[in-house]
């Protein structure tokens, strides 16, 4: 009846080095859940802003989704077309994601799914491993503080070796194996000492890594107080 309580949606996101299959994986995940009777959305970070994505997120084509002025911005920098102090990329990163947080906050509110691929996780780990002596973990994660929490992060692991040989590096930059490593290394750091995350072998084929995912995230779900309210980034 109309005085249930209302099931909110639930917060998912997916990280990974480049080349660990997190798009693909989405897509996947976005058809179970919405199999099971999910509305579910799926938006990614570097994006769009959340109020184009109904009509857009069923695109796959990646470079679509940088078309907010933040987004534009983002895009030249990892292009290569434009140059941006190591701070001031890292803190559009964020205002990107500060875009659409209100969105996210109201989709889930109202009981739509999100998975979100790549968030704050990507942001501090991939600014930390430039290693600018002003530019630690600590300091990248400040502008993340107040942002939705997922319910779960999902990490795909796989080894730098390994995501190299899966059709080798673009031409972006970060994708280079230096930087590669080092992004590796302080996705473990920040991830052994947080809840809610769920380490999955990437390396592993296609079939069983979605396997693994639909297991963590509805076990996710099945503990999830569907009444409560999304938490915030701390
Ligand atoms: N990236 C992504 C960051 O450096 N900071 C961020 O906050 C986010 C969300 O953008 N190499 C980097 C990681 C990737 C690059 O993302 C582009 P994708 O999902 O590979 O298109
Ligand atoms: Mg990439």
């Amino acid at each position: 009846t109309g005085l249930s309580a209302m099931r909110r949606g639930v917060l998912i996101v997916v990280e990974g080095l480049d080349r660990a299959g997190k798009s693909s994986q989405c897509e996947v995940l976005r058809g179970f859940l919405s199999e099971q009777g999910h509305t579910v959305k799926y938006i990614r970070f570097p994006g769009i802003q959340l109020n184009c994505i109904a009509s857009m997120y069923h695109w796959s084509n990646a470079s679509i989704d940088r078309t907010t002025p933040i987004g534009k911005l983002i895009d030249s920098y990892l292009r290569g077309s434009s140059h941006q102090d190591d701070h001031s990329i890292h803190l559009l990163f964020s205002a990107n994601r500060w875009e659409v947080a209100k969105s996210i906050e109201e989709d889930i509110a109202s009981g739509t799914t999100i998975i979100v691929d790549r968030y704050s996780y990507s942001g501090v780990v991939y600014s930390a491993a430039k290693a600018n002596p002003t530019l630690s973990l600590d300091w990248a994660w400040q502008p993340e503080i107040g942002l939705p929490r997922p319910d779960i992060c999902l990490f795909l692991g796989i080894s730098p070796e390994e995501a190299a040989k899966r059709g080798g590096f673009g031409a972006e930059r970060y994708e280079n194996e230096a930087m590669q490593i080092r992004v590796r290394e302080l996705f473990q750091t920040i991830f052994e000492k947080m809840q809610d995350v769920a380490v999955i072998d990437a390396g592993k084929s296609m079939g069983e890594v979605s396997k693994e995912i639909r297991g963590a995230v509805t076990g996710c779900i099945s503990r999830l107080d569907i009444t409560s309210t999304l938490r915030k980034l701390e």
